[in-house]
């Protein structure tokens, strides 16, 4: 009964009209025996969310937004919203990513916020946690997790509007990724905090991906782990090649 994985390609600040052949290879490699196990996702800078939407009717790879703020609209320069993304094609909105977290001093009521405006549109949430280096060497990671994940997740989420992702700061971008044992005690601590925060029935149901320098070459042992539904690739996914890899590791 493990939920159908999701590989999930989070291109950061990266791609130009350009790159929509890398979307064309992915769209190609996706064949219906890897559609029957694994469910993909781009999600593309904003600028090329309606393009990829539109390229991807037929496909069944879905597109996804990397942020978006918590109002429907108003005096916002700059920012986008939930309705916003989902007008553009988006079925899926990354919130909560550490670098938003670091470089935009996003706490987790804020995460919560966006996380309810995506709710909010119609959109699945991917909520984002994980420690940073110095949490780990303190022996905190368990805590933090925790503490995010209590503060980050609507009460109103459920297995077909969350979707969790376990990022350990130190591993995004690289090349470090934890052990698998590591990987097993994060996602099986967020597995029975979802018991509480979604309920018995649902929290087995709510996709759990690791993210963290995922590639090709560690996707098999990372996806083979306990609690484990899927990946949040960075790097790896601006390569289709390297994308379908990962996504053919289950
Ligand atoms: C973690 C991940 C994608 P990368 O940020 O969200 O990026 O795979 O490049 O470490």
């Amino acid at each position: 009964d493990r939920p159908r994985p999701l590989v999930a390609g989070n291109w950061k600040m990266n791609g130009l009209k350009s790159s929509a052949k890398v979307l064309t290879e992915i769209h190609a490699g996706y064949t219906p025996g890897l559609k029957a196990k694994v469910e993909l996702a781009v999600c593309p800078p904003a600028t090329l969310l309606s393009l990829f939407a539109y390229a991807s009717v037929g496909s069944r790879v879905a597109i996804g937004g990397q942020d978006c703020h918590a109002k429907e609209s108003g005096a916002f320069t700059g920012n986008l919203s939930a309705e916003m993304l989902a007008d553009a094609g988006a079925t899926y909105v990354i919130v909560g990513h550490s670098e938003r977290r670091e470089y935009h001093k996003e706490r987790d009521i804020d995460v919560c916020a966006k996380a309810v405006a995506a709710h909010r549109a119609g959109l699945t949430a991917i909520v984002c946690v994980g420690e940073t280096r110095e949490e780990r060497e303190a022996g905190k990671t368990l805590a933090v997790v925790r503490k995010q994940l209590r503060g980050s997740i609507p009460v109103d989420s459920n297995s077909h509007n969350l979707v969790v992702a376990y990022e350990p700061v130190w591993a995004i971008g690289t090349g470090l990724t934890p052990t698998v044992a590591d990987v097993a005690e994060v996602h099986a601590l967020i597995r029975d905090e979802l018991r509480r925060l979604v309920g018995k029935s649902e929290a087995p149901k709510v996709r759990i991906l690791y993210g963290g320098s995922v590639k090709p070459s560690n996707a098999a042992e990372l996806m083979a782990v306990d609690n484990v539904n899927g990946a949040l690739v960075g790097g790896a996914s601006l390569v289709a090649a390297d994308f379908l890899a990962i996504a053919g590791a289950y």
